[in-house]
């Protein structure tokens, strides 16, 4: 269709893209998305004559561009408030976007849910945020307009339930108002990049987002032991790590993989290894390898300038690093003045995924942690003019390729070890939407602080609701010391937080699960173990993830988006349709409220059923978190495992939350809602945990239910051809 200078290409049901003219998205090649044939619903869109859009779903009116002299936008110039108080005038100026889309607000509680990391609460309404990755360690809050990611997706609900997507697929410095500036609109404003925008349009949340997943191509699916207990700090040597593994092998210490930071290697120099910080890296990662411990090593982007440094002479010889006034480009990072690999080259990607390939080989690493990628200078940001040669024959400026640096660099990285059939254990900071069919994410330096800890939360829900499964935050917190109190509650809180990892900073507080008390250790062991029973649910939940977009760790407002009661609550999570956490995130409280929806619930460990719909007073003393489980929900665990194995599983356990006396278990929301006798069956997914031969049609699925009191199992795909044999507990 086309409206004057406008054009609004209806992709589907469900997607509209709207342009006067499109980006250049090639260099993050969305899905070709293209119309359905049979549009069930079309959309009724109206043009006004100053070129407002309208768009109307089910003849009530969903989104709306804004048009009026308000849009004129004037910046309030803050920094002169103190001159203002001298007596001085202060200068309002406009702010003069190239492109700039303002959004109807239709009331005040309009919620704008989305944009990735920012430490936030869920409704990002009445704050402005930069898509603009940075690496900036101080104390994040909500009022921090750039972190580390730029993912231009949000949803809106507002009046009567209603909800629609934008998705801006420009990699350009863009703004995101959400109602700051004004009540009446919000706006996105680029200086550059061109006036395009996806609209997406659903009944619920979940529909939204399955759309917006559809564009964005699929996420990368980790090893299985991923799931399990990660342990960090930066930087821990040989004998740390050796009495890391000890807590593990002596006293049950649930853990699957260790992290070396930065001093593992030589003088910081990427791809090599310290013989001074570890004596036999290859040999010792062996010997962690056969207690179960896994090693990931970092990597940072910055390459030594330095002649005689083999990788800095090959990227030189071959035109393989950023550029300015032809010459290549330099900043400091960590191991001094560096240059930054043109990873927008294949050459240099491939060369990168060979350099990868032979370390892994090499030292016995499993995976490899991407810091810095945003890319982050010591000495000043790189100007907007740094070149990037591609391999289209056209050079992207630094401006347009900023936020797109890390995903190139995961690229190369992650093919390492795909083209060893194995699955891709990659982690990054940096990212822009699409960087999720990479690699897994943490959400960088947050703080030992409560307010990090509650953040955590809408954060990594956030994440999730974009096609970001595999996202952690920095459990106990990286800067700053933390407490015993806060670690105990941050390990309990996300317990089911997909990556998760304990991380601390540099000259920080110890802060290792036995770094405090006995009692303290026993808590948080407790609490890992609580999430390694849980971890066949997590599984076939991160399949389903990855299949569909359909999130691990989501709001509850994903799962029941008519409910008006959930959609300010950040600090219960879903992890799944059947499993709700409420944890304690406030210093010294042991009750907290909890809101149960619609359905009846089981308190996991007890015997006590709840009636949803209302809220309750939970008691959580330091030794307990409450996980409630909806009546009838069938879930698969496992039994006493310290590190994860799939090939030594041969026994799931199912756990059945009984469905008690008259209340009914509640079955609408779920996506196997063909209940028997109130009981949810359980699509249970199961695969080699490790290579990518899943993709070939090598993988189970059982449908586990529960009938007359005896469990069922039929196994209802046979391609991995596991002989699991399941048993209730
Ligand atoms: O400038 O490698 O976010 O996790 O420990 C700091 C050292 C560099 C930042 C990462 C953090 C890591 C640290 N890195």
């Amino acid at each position: 269709m086309k409206f004057g200078c406008k054009n609004a290409d209806i992709l589907n049901n469900n997607i509209i893209r709207i342009y006067e003219k499109k980006n250049d998205t090639s260099l993050f090649m969305l899905n070709n998305i293209t119309k359905d044939g049979e549009s069930k619903i079309i959309p009724d869109i109206t043009v006004d004559q100053d070129g407002t859009i309208t768009v109307n779903r089910n003849k009530k009116t969903v989104f709306k561009e804004f048009f009026g002299s308000e849009t004129r936008l004037k910046s309030r110039n803050t920094e002169f408030s103190i001159a203002i108080k001298e007596g001085h005038n202060a200068v309002e100026s406009e702010i003069n976007y190239k492109v700039q889309v303002n959004i109807r607000l239709f009331d005040l509680n309009d919620r704008i849910y989305g944009l990735g990391d920012k430490a936030a609460h869920l409704n990002r309404r009445g704050y402005i945020y930069t898509s603009w990755n940075s690496d900036e360690p101080t104390q994040h809050n909500e009022t921090y307009r750039s972190l580390y990611k730029s993912i231009n997706f949000f949803i809106v609900n507002h009046s009567d339930n209603l909800w629609y997507g934008i998705f801006y697929p420009s990699s350009y410095r863009t703004d995101f108002d959400f109602g700051k500036y004004s009540d009446k609109f919000m706006y996105i404003g680029s200086k550059k990049g061109e006036y395009d925008y996806f609209l997406i349009l659903g009944d619920t949340p979940r529909e939204i987002i399955s759309a917006y997943y559809s564009l964005i191509g699929k996420s990368v699916f980790m090893p299985f032991k991923f799931l399990g207990n990660h342990q960090s700090r930066w930087s821990y040597s040989e004998e740390d790590a050796r009495a890391l593994v000890k807590h593990h092998t002596d006293d049950g210490l649930p853990l699957d993989y260790i992290h070396f930071d930065i001093d593992y290697m030589k003088g910081y120099r990427v791809y090599t290894v310290d013989k001074d910080y570890i004596r036999d890296f290859a040999g010792f990662a062996l010997e962690l390898k056969r207690a179960g411990v896994d090693t990931i090593t970092i990597i940072d982007p910055g390459v030594k300038e330095e002649q005689g440094y083999e990788i800095y002479d090959d990227l030189i010889k071959n035109d393989g690093v950023a550029t300015l006034d032809n010459k290549p480009y330099i900043n400091e990072v960590w191991a001094g003045d560096s240059v930054f690999p043109n990873y927008f080259k294949e050459s240099v990607r491939e060369y990168f995924t060979d350099k990868t390939s032979e370390f892994i080989d090499k030292y016995n690493v499993s995976g490899i942690w991407t810091d810095m990628n945003e890319p982050a200078s010591f000495n000043g940001p790189l100007p907007d003019d740094v070149e990037f040669a591609g391999d289209d024959q056209k050079t992207h400026y630094h401006d347009e390729v900023h936020n797109l640096y890390a995903e190139y660099m995961v690229k190369a990285v992650s093919e390492a070890f795909k083209n060893k059939n194995l699955r891709p254990t990659v982690i990054t900071r940096a990212a822009f939407a699409t960087t999720t069919r990479y690699t897994a994410s943490w959400n960088g330096d947050n703080q030992s602080l409560w307010d990090h800890l509650r953040t955590s939360l809408p954060q990594i829900m956030t994440m999730n609701m974009s096609g970001f499964f595999m996202n952690g935050v920095d459990v106990g917190g990286f800067g700053n010391d933390t407490n015993r109190e806060l670690l105990i509650r941050w390990a309990a809180a996300c317990l089911f937080m997909p990556y998760f990892r304990n991380h601390s900073g540099l000259n920080s507080k110890q802060q290792e699960p036995y770094a405090f008390d006995d009692e303290a250790y026993e808590i948080y062991k407790n609490f890992l173990k609580i999430r390694y029973r849980f971890v066949p649910y997590m599984y076939t939940l991160y399949k389903n993830a990855v299949e569909t977009g359909t999130p691990m760790f989501a709001p509850l407002f994903y799962w029941y988006p008519d409910d008006e009661n959930v959609k300010e609550i950040n600090d219960q999570v879903m992890v799944g349709p059947c499993v709700m956490h409420a944890p304690i995130v406030n210093q010294g409280e042991k009750q907290r409220i909890v809101y149960l929806p619609k359905g009846s619930w089981v308190l996991y460990g007890t015997d006590r059923h709840f009636a949803g719909k209302q809220s309750y007073i939970i008691e959580e003393d330091l030794h307990t978190t409450a996980i409630f489980i909806k009546e009838g929900a069938i879930i698969p665990m496992l039994e006493n495992k310290i590190s994860l194995d799939p090939a030594e599983i041969n026994e799931i356990l199912v756990y059945v939350a009984k469905v008690k006396g008259e209340i009914k278990a509640n079955t609408e929301a779920e996506p196997n809602a063909e209940a028997e006798e109130n009981y949810i069956p359980f699509d249970f997914y199961w695969d080699d945990g490790k290579t990518l031969d899943s993709e070939k049609g090598i993988y189970d699925n059982y449908r586990i239910s529960y009938e007359k009191g005896e469990l069922k199992v039929n196994k209802t795909y046979d391609g991995y051809k596991s002989k699991l044999k399941f048993r209730l507990i």
